[in-house]
């Protein structure tokens, strides 16, 4: 299996995340691709190569123009008003604001934030960039014929909406990735998302669309981040009406409930008609996660890896999430070994 990564991941390289009410080291940091590439490279998963520099063009038909030109002069203008730490929304349009978009940067950034854990710091843009292309270039070795292969993003993409980053996440990664298939000729494409948390940005952008099946496994929001989205009654709407299927799960779950939650997510995926899977991979379901609380064991990855390429259709893997431990390297490659077989 291919695996295409960025060095330019090290852009993305954050002073600060608000945690707690403190600002703290930011647990999506460049080493977490470090060492997810040293893993699966020693798991015999070496034929790794940069990405194609790709525009915007797919992008563009996942996100709002307006937000991604925000994003791209986000850092420029925040610079300009003179501060001195790093670019963090403070003031939001929740309930009852105007709909008008702001002009200064204090103001684009609360309409275009979904989550201020999230800063926007120096190289952040051309960071996201290359992430994106790692994923268009991966999907486009998998819409050429490839069995499955891997897109090692970094930054993160899933929390990254129409119009709004967050939860680390800036340009949807899997969401231009399934873009990509439908522009080269699928018709029906399904994002899998298995990261602790719910892919809210996903959800967001293929809600109302009827081409995307979107499925995700996540801590319940009532009790987990992102908190506003990802329970089972959002199923879609319109032309997306039973294309979002969502699995909300408690504090504690282990692997074999959780793994009912995917064997029943992949026979929906299969149902609908995916001509091929976008896995949204996060690892942060790993027991000792530190932030997240369920309880996968590392060879339960491979029993994941199995499942999914058991669907019989191609599979491409998209770094999500998984923070802090050692095992989140060994992990990933597990998920890969089930998938090659
Ligand atoms: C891509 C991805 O995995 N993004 C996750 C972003 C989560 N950011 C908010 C983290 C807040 C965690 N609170 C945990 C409380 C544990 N005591
Ligand atoms: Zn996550």
């Amino acid at each position: 299996m291919r695996v295409i990564f960025s060095e330019d991941h090290k852009l993305r390289n954050a002073r600060s995340e608000l945690y707690g009410g403190e600002l703290v080291a930011p647990f999506e940091a460049p080493f977490r691709a470090e060492w997810i590439l040293a893993a699966v490279k020693d798991a015999g998963f070496t034929d790794v190569s940069a990405p194609e520099r790709h525009g915007l063009e797919t992008a563009l038909k996942v996100h709002d123009a307006g937000y991604l030109s925000f994003l791209e002069g986000a850092w420029e203008k925040w610079k300009a008003a003179g501060y001195r730490g790093e670019a963090i929304a403070t003031s939001f349009p929740v309930r009852r604001t105007s709909p008008r978009i702001p002009t200064q940067i204090d103001g684009l950034l609360g309409y275009y934030c979904n989550a201020t854990e999230t800063a926007i710091s120096p190289g952040t843009w051309e960071a996201a960039v290359s992430s994106m292309q790692s994923a268009v270039t991966a999907a486009d070795i998998v819409a050429d014929g490839a069995k499955a292969a891997f897109a090692l993003c970094r930054p993160p993409g899933h929390h990254a909406g129409i119009d709004s980053f967050g939860g680390y996440c800036f340009i949807n990664n899997a969401a231009v990735a399934a873009q990509r298939f439908l522009d080269k000729g699928a018709k029906k494409v399904a994002v899998l998302d298995v990261d602790f948390h719910h892919g809210n940005g996903t959800q967001d952008i293929f809600y109302e669309r009827g081409d995307v099946y979107f499925a995700s496994l996540h801590g319940d929001p009532a009790e987990a981040f992102p908190h506003f989205l990802g329970y089972a009654e959002e199923t879609g709407k319109g032309a997306g009406e039973g294309t979002t299927q969502n699995y909300p799960m408690p504090p504690g779950t282990p692997f074999s409930v959780w793994e009912a939650a995917l064997t029943d997510a992949l026979k929906r995926i299969s149902a609908f008609g995916a001509e091929v899977i976008v896995l949204s991979l996060g690892v942060d379901t790993f027991e000792k996660d530190p932030i997240s609380f369920f309880k996968l064991t590392s060879p339960d990855y491979i029993t994941m890896g199995r499942a999914v390429a058991a669907s019989g259709v191609p599979v491409l893997v998209v770094m999500e999430g998984g923070y802090g431990v050692p095992e989140i390297g060994p992990n990933v490659a597990n998920t890969l070994k089930g998938i090659a077989g």
